[in-house]
């Protein structure tokens, strides 16, 4: 969008949100004459965003003028230890260097870590500070490949419900938000739509002006849940079980949609004749639901029409969170709820975005690496192990490589969002890991650095973006200079290659040319990629955003047609899975950190290491007004009264949690929102906690069943008065 009106002292900007949430909100900016953002605000014309931001982004001009912001290049002093700093003095132990003297020094250590220990001793680790298609991967990743680095395995988030859904959809495609208003009923299984997905909101609450119903499951009982007209506080990881139990209810009772699971589907017998052992009354003790509420369940939801599933990725955060979104996202197709516009289910929407990462990746470029191959491949949520174990205990075989030897951090804060806290910190302290880090604040992870480099907001670059929760392309414009030597992520790979001595011209793309890369743009202007061809850069500068074509067309996923997996069909069974000697149909395991495994004797509550509502992440929790905003809950241990009682626990007590990973002292938030058994805290930087560390403390680094993502929702403590 250009400037308003050529006589207005301002200009407003279009820009989209970048931060990790599946809303993508289109963002307009207020420039003042002097160049300085004056006021954020939701673009009205946006149809998902509709003119309003969430709290933790209308205030955001506290995050990109916030005092401490890091404004240029550091490098340790010498002599000075890696390890926590006291907030506010951080830059005592760094002293500022220029960008010259930091990208040439950086550059050269690389380079000899490289020679001496291999290119892959060099792991970088990022994840979605921004979900902009060139700031979230594209010149880094270029680097990295031709650097001959380790790749990283970017499962933090979203792997096992993604490898999950595609192996029975094909495809990561879901219901349209707008479509949503349409339902009759709304499900919310592990999704906390108000706190995290605040724009699917005013949808919900369209359809329940038209009569619909909303249930919540989940343990917590989130904002969501409070507002729901059924609130299903179910025991954590058992959703397995429940899908199951619904499946067998809506079996025996003759309520699935055969004709649709004729044309549609593929396994239905075999998983007919699963779901029989999955009776109510099994299924009631695992779940802690009585057997009739899994028969209420069931019927309401198989004989409501059309029936919306929100599944955001909640229930994958469990050791067998793979099968559970497996086993629900089935659900629609057995009732056959896609048939339904304002029906069906949405994980995500991102398999729709075609972006062209080839082009913008660069994966040929590991050819020309020293390596002369693609490189091994580091899992994101077992970072302590690759930092204190790979390649160098006495388990090492000679295919792991090379101990990781530096550390190259951007978009992630993995000193307070990885699991297993304690090993992430053993490792990043090592002294002989060389560490950068790219950053807007001092956060945990600074706190290790040998080099922290200043990174910019979204306000200060321009990048393109789609969304996990919509289906609009849209373009985020610079609407200002970034403050002081910050720059972003596409400069700093540039400059970094080039120091490198990497003479391809990939390395001196500019944002522009990279965002032309992403679409495809052929000769004609507009995009070659598969559903963007009606859109070009310029179309895009004009309105700021465009619906995909499906999108466009009013596209109904799964309604009808081919399905993008082996049998062409939406898979029940999956002779994918079978020829991995894995189960091809859903079923119950309970995870070993739960109260049916053994350690539960130990440690006998499970605990939800949740994300904050007024947070990011660890994005904004520095921030006052922010923290301010978390007041409530931040620091705090929230307990069932039983649990608090058995333990001679009251409300405002500290506490000490603990088990065989961590401990951490906490104060007691006696309530009502969770069940008993389960305990629950929030994710927060974990330098503004008195131990200095946060609920990653806790959590453990064991993978999931599928996509080999993190467990952070499969964690076993005990508690005690402090
Ligand atoms: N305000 C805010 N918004 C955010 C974020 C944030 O930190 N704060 N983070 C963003 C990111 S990175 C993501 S990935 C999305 C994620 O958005 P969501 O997918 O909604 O993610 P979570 O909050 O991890 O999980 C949702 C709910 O699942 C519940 N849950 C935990 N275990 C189980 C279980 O075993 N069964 C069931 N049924 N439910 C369970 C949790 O209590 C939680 O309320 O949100 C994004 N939006
Ligand atoms: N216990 C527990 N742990 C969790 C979760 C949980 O629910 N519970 N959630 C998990 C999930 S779903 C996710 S997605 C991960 C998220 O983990 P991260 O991806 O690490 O997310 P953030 O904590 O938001 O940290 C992102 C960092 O990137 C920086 N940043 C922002 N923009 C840019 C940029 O343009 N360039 C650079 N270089 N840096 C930038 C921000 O300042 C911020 O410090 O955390 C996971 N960890
Ligand atoms: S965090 Fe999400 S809801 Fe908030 S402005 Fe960004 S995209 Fe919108
Ligand atoms: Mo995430």
């Amino acid at each position: 969008m250009a400037a308003s009106a050529t006589t207005s002292p301002f200009r407003i900007v279009h820009t989209v949100c970048s931060h990790d949430c599946p809303d993508s909100c289109a963002v307009l900016v207020t420039v003042d004459a002097s160049g300085r953002a004056i006021k954020v605000q939701g673009d009205p014309s946006q149809p998902i965003t509709q003119g309003f931001l969430c709290g933790k982004v209308a205030k955001y001009l506290d995050r990109v003028y916030a005092p401490e912001r890091i404004l240029h290049p550091l490098r340790r002093k010498p002599g000075v230890a890696k390890g926590p700093l006291v907030r506010g003095q951080e830059d005592e132990a760094f002293e500022r260097v220029s960008w010259d003297e930091a990208l040439d020094e950086i550059a050269a250590r690389l380079q000899t870590i490289s020679d001496e220990h291999g290119p892959e001793s060099i792991l970088p680790y990022s994840y979605a500070g921004t979900i902009g298609v060139l700031g979230f991967g594209s010149m880094d990743r270029r680097f990295f490949h031709r650097l001959g680095g380790s790749q990283l395995d970017r499962t933090i988030c979203s792997e096992a419900g993604g490898v999950a859904w595609n192996l029975v959809y094909g495809k990561k495609l879901g219901m349209a938000p707008e479509d949503f208003r349409l339902a009759k009923l709304i499900v919310a299984w592990g999704a906390n739509i108000h706190g995290n997905n605040i724009h699917l909101w005013p949808m919900v609450e369209q359809a329940r002006r038209n009569g619909a119903r909303l249930i919540v499951i989940d343990p917590y009982k989130t904002r969501t849940a409070a507002l729901a007209d059924w609130h299903i506080a179910i025991r954590p990881g058992t959703d397995t079980a429940l899908a199951l139990g619904m499946m067998h209810v809506i079996l025996r009772e003759g309520l699935e949609d055969r004709t649709y699971i004729d044309e549609m589907t593929h396994g239905f017998e075999a998983l007919a004749e699963r779901v029989r052992e999955y009776t109510p009354e099994r299924v009631a003790t695992w779940t802690g639901m009585t057997a009739s509420e899994v028969e209420q369940l069931a019927r309401e939801y198989a004989t409501t029409q059309p029936s919306a599933l929100r599944l955001n990725y909640g229930i994958q955060r469990t050791e067998f969170g793979g099968t559970a979104v497996r086993a629900v996202a089935m659900l629609p197709a057995l009732t056959g709820a896609w048939k339904h516009r304002g029906g069906g289910a949405q994980l995500s929407t991102s398999g729709a975005f075609k972006w062209n990462k080839r082009e913008l990746e660069r994966m040929d470029l590991a050819l020309d690496s020293p390596l002369g191959r693609p490189a091994r491949v580091v899992n994101m949520s077992a970072l302590g192990q690759a930092l204190t174990e790979l390649g160098q205990g006495p388990e090492t075989k000679p295919e792991d490589g090379p101990p990781v030897h530096a550390l190259f951090v951007y978009n992630s804060n993995p000193g307070a969002v990885a699991p297993n806290q304690n090993a992430v910190r053993r490792g990043m302290a090592r002294e002989d890991l060389f560490t950068v880090v790219h950053e807007l604040f001092f956060t945990d992870t600074t706190d290790y650095a040998d080099y922290i480099l200043p990174a910019t907001t979204f306000l200060e670059h321009t990048d393109i973006q789609g969304a996990y929760g919509h289906y609009f392309v849209q373009l985020s414009q610079q609407a200002i200079e970034p403050p002081g030597e910050a720059r972003p992520n596409v400069w700093l790979f540039g400059q970094l290659a080039q120091r490198m001595g990497f003479t391809e011209t990939c390395f001196r793309d500019t944002e522009e040319q990279l965002i032309r890369q992403a679409l495809g743009v052929g000769l004609d202007g507009r995009s070659t990629m598969a559903g963007m061809e009606h859109i070009s850069v310029e179309d895009l500068e004009e309105l700021g955003h465009i619906p995909l074509a499906i999108h466009r067309e009013g596209f109904q996923p799964f309604s009808s047609g081919e399905v993008a997996t082996p049998s062409g069909r939406i898979e029940f069974y999956s002779a994918r899975l079978a020829a991995q000697d894995l189960d091809p149909l859903p079923g119950f395991v309970p995870a070993a950190e739960s109260r049916f495994g053994t350690l539960a004797a130990r440690y006998p509550l499970e605990f939800l290491s949740r994300k904050a509502d007024n947070y990011m992440n660890s994005t904004f929790a520095n921030l006052n007004g922010h923290r301010k905003m978390e007041a409530r809950t931040s620091q705090r241990l929230e307990m069932h009264p039983v649990d608090a009682e058995s333990r001679g626990i009251g409300d405002g007590d500290a506490v000490r949690v603990w088990n065989e990973r961590g401990s951490l002292r906490l104060t007691a938030l006696v309530n009502g929102a969770v069940p008993a058994g389960v305990v629950a805290a929030r994710l927060d930087w974990a330098k503004l906690h008195p131990e200095g560390a946060n609920v990653n403390a806790l959590t453990s680094e064991r993978l999931t069943d599928l996509g080999a993502g993190a467990t952070f929702y499969s964690t076993l403590v005990e508690v005690e008065r402090a």
